[in-house]
C-alpha cells in the first residue's frame, strides 16, 4: 500500500521564491507533523513525503498512491484543497489533518474525504486500517495524545535541501494568549516527551542545525524547568554536536543554571514573544505572565545573551491599545531591551482562538471570503479592522517599525555590541541585513495588498 503525505506550498515561501536565491533554504522548514505521521505508520505501508516548498512538484510523474494525507496551517489551506481535488479526481482518497482542518472542520470536510482533528497519535493506525479495508469514516478525532513512547519521527524520509532539522520535546502551553492557537489545539496541560526518546531522536537527525519546535520549551512551573534542565543535561552528556534554536517565554532568563545547561546542550538562539511594549497591551492579549516579578526586560535579555544565545524578539502591531506611533515605539523598546533581531507581526484572528471569537462578534474580520482569503492569514497582512489604526495607518506603523529597527546605524550598533562581547558578529550582521532586505520587499507587497484589497477594509 502506498501512502503519500503532502505539505502544500506555503505562501510565505512562495513569496520569497519570486527571487530565487540560495538563502531560500533558510526559509523552508521541515513539516514535522508529517514526519511524525510517517513514524506512526506500520511497515506494510510504503510512505513518502512530498514537500511542495522544496520546488514545484510534477504530480503527473508521481506514482498513483493508495492514500493521500495532507497537512495545512491556515495559510496553506487553499493550496491543500487544490491538491486534494487533484487526487480525488483520480479516485484516490484524501485525508486531511493538522491545525486548520481541526479548527475549520466543516470547511475541510466538504473538500476532502476524511478529516482527522486533533493530534494524530491515537487514531492514525485506525485510519490506515480502515483505508486498507475500504471503510474510511468521514471524521476521526485524535484529541490530545499520549506522547510517551510514540515511535520516532521519520527524519530519513525527507530530501536534503533544508538548512534545519526539526524535533519536538514538549506539547501544549499553560498560558493561552488570546491570539494563539496552541492552547486550543495542544491544550494547556504541558506534556513532556521522555528524555531518552528525545535524545535518541536528536541523534537520528542528519542536519547539524535544528529547530526545536516546542511552543514553550521550558514551561512555566518549577517542575517543568527541572525537567528542561534534565533534558539539557542528557543532551550535553550525549555529546550530540548539534546547534539548535527554540522558542521560550521570558522566564528562560531567570535561572543561570538553566541557561548554562541549555548553552552546553547546543542552544544558540531563542525566539521570545514580548508581544507589546505596553503593560495594558500585555493584559489585553492575556500575557500578564511577562509582567510578573516586575521584570527588567533588558537585564533578562542580557542574561540570556551572556550564554552566547541570540535573542529574537517578537511583537504584535494592531492591539486595541495601539495608537499611531506604535511602530516606532516597538522599535525603540526592542532596541532598549537589546534583542538581536525583531520580528513584528500584524494582530491576526486565527480560527479557533479567543481573538477570532472576539473579532468575529465585533464584525472586525475584514478579509472573510473563505477559503480564498486564508492565504492572507500569514500574520504578515492586516486582515482585520483595528481599533485606532486604519489600514494605511497600520501598514505605515509596520513599515516605520522595521525601518527604524533595521536602519543601518542601528544594525551597526548591534553588530558592534556582538563584536564587543564576541557573540557571533558575522551571523548578527548577515541576519540583520536579511531582515532589512525582507522588510524592504514587504513594502511592495503591502502596496499591492492595499491597491487590490484596501476597499474591503
Ligand atoms: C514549527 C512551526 C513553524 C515553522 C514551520 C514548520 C512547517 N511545518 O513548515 C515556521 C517557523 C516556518 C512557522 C511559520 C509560520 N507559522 Co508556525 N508553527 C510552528 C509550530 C511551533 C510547530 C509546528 C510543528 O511542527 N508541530 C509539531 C507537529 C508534530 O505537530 P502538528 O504539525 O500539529 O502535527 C500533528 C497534528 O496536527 C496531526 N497532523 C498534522 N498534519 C496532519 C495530516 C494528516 C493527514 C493527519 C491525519 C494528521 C495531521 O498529527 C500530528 C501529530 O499529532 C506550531 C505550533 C504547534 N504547536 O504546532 C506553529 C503554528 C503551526 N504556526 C502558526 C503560524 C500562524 C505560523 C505563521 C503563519 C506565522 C508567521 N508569520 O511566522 C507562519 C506561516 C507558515 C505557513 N505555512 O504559511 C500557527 C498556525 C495557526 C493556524 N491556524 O494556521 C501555530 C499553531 C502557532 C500559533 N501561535 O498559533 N511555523
Ligand atoms: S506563551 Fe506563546 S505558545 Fe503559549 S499561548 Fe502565549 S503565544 Fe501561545
Amino acid at each position: 500500500m502506498q501512502l503519500l503525505l503532502i505539505n502544500p506550498s506555503n505562501p510565505l515561501v512562495s513569496m520569497v521564491r519570486i527571487k530565487e536565491s540560495r538563502w531560500n533554504r533558510y526559509r523552508v522548514w521541515k513539516p514535522l507533523g508529517l514526519m511524525v505521521l510517517a513514524g506512526l505508520t506500520p511497515p506494510e505501508w510504503d510512505v513518502s513525503i512530498l514537500d511542495e516548498n522544496l520546488g514545484a512538484p510534477d504530480y503527473a510523474a508521481v506514482p498513483r498512491p493508495d492514500l493521500v494525507g495532507i497537512t495545512a496551517f491556515t495559510s496553506q489551506a487553499n493550496r491543500a484543497y487544490e491538491v486534494a481535488a487533484h487526487f480525488r479526481r483520480m479516485g484516490v482518497p484524501v485525508v486531511m489533518g493538522g491545525i486548520h482542518a481541526t479548527m475549520c472542520l466543516d470547511e475541510a470536510i466538504e473538500r476532502v474525504d476524511v478529516v482527522v482533528t486533533g493530534e494524530a497519535e491515537g487514531v492514525w493506525l485506525q485510519v490506515l486500517e480502515d483505508a486498507r479495508h475500504g471503510r474510511l469514516r468521514r471524521r476521526y478525532d485524535g484529541g490530545l495524545a499520549e506522547i510517551d513512547g510514540v515511535p520516532q519521527a521519520r527524519h530519513d524520509l525527507l530530501a536534503t535541501g533544508y538548512a534545519f532539522g526539526a524535533i519536538q520535546t514538549t506539547r501544549g502551553c499553560p498560558l493561552n494568549c488570546t491570539f494563539c492557537s496552541v492552547t486550543a489545539f495542544n491544550g494547556a496541560h504541558y506534556r513532556q516527551r521522555p528524555i531518552a526518546d528525545v535524545v535518541r531522536e536528536f541523534k537520528s537527525i542528519r542536519e547539524k542545525h535544528i529547530l526545536v519546535v516546542d511552543d514553550n520549551l521550558i514551561g512555566t512551573r518549577p517542575d517543568h524547568i527541572a525537567r528542561a534542565k534534565d533534558l539539557f543535561r542528557a543532551m550535553a552528556k550525549a555529546n550530540l554536536r548539534k546547534e539548535w534554536i527554540g522558542q521560550a517565554t521570558i522566564n528562560f532568563a531567570d535561572d543561570e543554571e538553566l541557561l548554562a545547561l541549555a548553552a552546553k546542550a547546543g542552544c544558540r538562539g531563542v525566539f521570545i514573544g514580548f508581544e507589546s511594549p505596553a503593560p495594558d497591551g500585555l493584559l489585553e492579549i492575556g500575557k500578564k505572565f511577562n509582567l510578573l516579578k516586575g521584570r527588567d526586560f533588558r537585564a533578562s535579555v542580557r542574561r540570556i545573551q551572556r550564554h552566547n544565545i541570540v535573542v529574537a524578539g517578537s511583537f504584535i502591531i494592531g492591539l486595541d491599545v495601539d495608537q499611531p506611533g506604535i511602530g516606532r515605539r516597538i522599535a525603540e523598546m526592542a532596541g532598549e531591551y537589546g534583542v538581536d533581531y525583531l520580528n513584528v507581526l500584524f494582530l491576526t484572528p486565527l480560527p479557533g482562538t479567543r481573538l477570532w471569537e472576539q473579532m468575529k462578534s465585533e464584525d472586525r474580520i475584514a478579509l472573510d471570503a473563505f477559503p480564498e482569503d486564508w492565504k492572507y492569514y500569514t500574520l504578515t497582512f492586516p486582515v482585520a479592522r483595528f481599533k485606532h489604526l486604519s489600514l494605511d495607518g497600520v501598514i505605515q506603523e509596520m513599515i516605520s517599525c522595521n525601518r527604524d529597527f533595521y536602519s543601518l546605524p542601528h544594525i551597526l550598533r548591534r553588530v558592534w555590541d556582538s563584536l564587543w562581547h564576541w557573540r557571533r558578529p558575522l551571523i548578527n550582521l548577515v541576519g540583520n541585513l536579511s531582515y532589512r532586505n525582507n522588510s524592504r520587499m514587504d513594502c511592495k507587497t503591502y502596496a499591492d495588498f492595499q491597491s487590490q484589497l484596501g476597499h474591503r477594509q
